[in-house]
């Protein structure tokens, strides 16, 4: 009993200091790896509580933003990201196909709108769009805004002048992921530098277009490289606007195929992770939500996390069905914004 009553007061100190913390928007280095381990390691009770805390003083608590996503460029990518069924080097069931066709890519913004998406992504396997890439896509991204979406691209690592134009089509947020802390990054990508990623975000932070970063985990990396991840993430000028958390999808053929399964408690504790060192961020349960029994999602969703892709694919792997999502909230008493 004195213990939990112990546990609960050092429970309100993090707590007061996380809300400090969040006031502070303009300092770098809010938050040391140490700190964001020490929420990881707090009862888990606990942690959910601040967790909620922290939620509920920034957002609706019943809110949950909807994002529907679609590969526009599939497979063939030069890249060697090792969790990726769609990079060429790979042996995958993943064929590579052309960039989309205008209409096409059109048809289905418009299913994502009436099925209640908010955003719209459009995602390509490249490393970073060439110029004769990019002119076609930033048609796409002028007439899904024109029609009523949000417009959301991941197009990889942008050049001089491309974020600008990307800016000028009418883009709102560009995702581009850290997926994992600096010491483990090697262990996963060596095609292209976490520095190299630094500086396509800062890019697209320049001309002001929306940043959606984030990560994945379940790739072996340890408890120290996820809470690693999240001071990236938090301690950057601006925190990024949407932060994806995905638990990895393992896909046969890939090198991560046949990594230790993430325990869905540990996820859980990531997003409440994210949460709390984001406090204004949303908070996005990104890939691996099929594999995921609906209570996990749940606690998912009380831990912070505010977003959700919807539809039942994401760029080539499944996701749960756009019926299951809305007993879901249903269920939930969730709404879609
Ligand atoms: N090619 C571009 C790039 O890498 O920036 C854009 C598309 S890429 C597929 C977008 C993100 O999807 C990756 O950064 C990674 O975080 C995520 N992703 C890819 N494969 C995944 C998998 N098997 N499981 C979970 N997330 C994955
Ligand atoms: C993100 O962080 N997750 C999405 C989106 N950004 C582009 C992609 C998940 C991809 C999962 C594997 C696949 O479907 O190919
Ligand atoms: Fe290519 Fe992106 Fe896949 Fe990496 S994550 S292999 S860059 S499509």
């Amino acid at each position: 009993m004195l213990e939990s009553t112990h546990e609960s007061i050092i429970s309100t100190e993090n707590l007061k200091a996380s809300l400090n913390k969040s006031c502070d928007s303009a300092t770098v280095n809010r938050w040391s790896v140490d700190e964001i381990v020490a929420l990881f390691e707090l009862p888990f009770s606990d942690l959910m509580h601040q967790a909620q805390t922290v939620h509920r003083a920034n957002f609706d608590p019943n809110a949950v933003q909807v994002s529907t996503l679609l590969s526009i460029k599939t497979g063939g990518c030069s890249e060697d990201c090792g969790y990726c069924p769609q990079a060429a080097r790979y042996h995958t069931d993943v064929e590579a196909e052309p960039l989309m066709k205008l209409d096409d890519v059109l048809a289905a913004a418009q299913e994502a709108k009436n099925n209640g998406a908010s955003r719209f992504c459009m995602g390509a396997a490249w490393r970073g769009p060439k110029q004769r890439d990019l002119e076609p896509v930033l048609k796409m991204i002028a007439e899904v805004k024109a029609m009523g979406l949000e417009t959301c691209a991941t197009l990889g690592m942008l050049k001089d002048g491309q974020a600008e134009q990307l800016k000028e089509a009418g883009l709102d947020y560009y995702n581009h992921n850290l997926d994992t802390a600096p010491e483990f990054y090697g262990d996963v990508i060596t095609t292209r530098t976490y520095q190299d990623r630094l500086e396509t975000l800062d890019r697209v932070r320049s001309v002001d277009i929306n940043v959606c970063c984030g990560g994945i985990i379940g790739m072996g990396e340890s408890r120290n490289q996820r809470a690693g991840l999240l001071a990236q993430l938090a301690n950057m000028e601006r925190p990024p606007e949407s932060v994806p958390i995905n638990l990895l999808t393992q896909v046969e053929g890939t090198p991560l195929h046949g990594t230790d399964e993430l325990d869905p408690i540990e996820f859980v504790r990531t997003i409440a992770a994210a949460r709390i060192t984001m406090p204004q961020s949303f908070v996005r349960l990104s890939a691996g939500r099929q594999s995921m029994h609906e209570g996990i999602q749940a606690l998912c969703f009380i831990a912070g996390a505010n977003s959700i892709f919807y539809g039942e694919k994401l760029l080539t792997t499944g996701n749960p069905e756009a019926e299951t999502d809305k007993k879901l909230f249903a269920k939930l008493g969730i709404n879609k914004i």
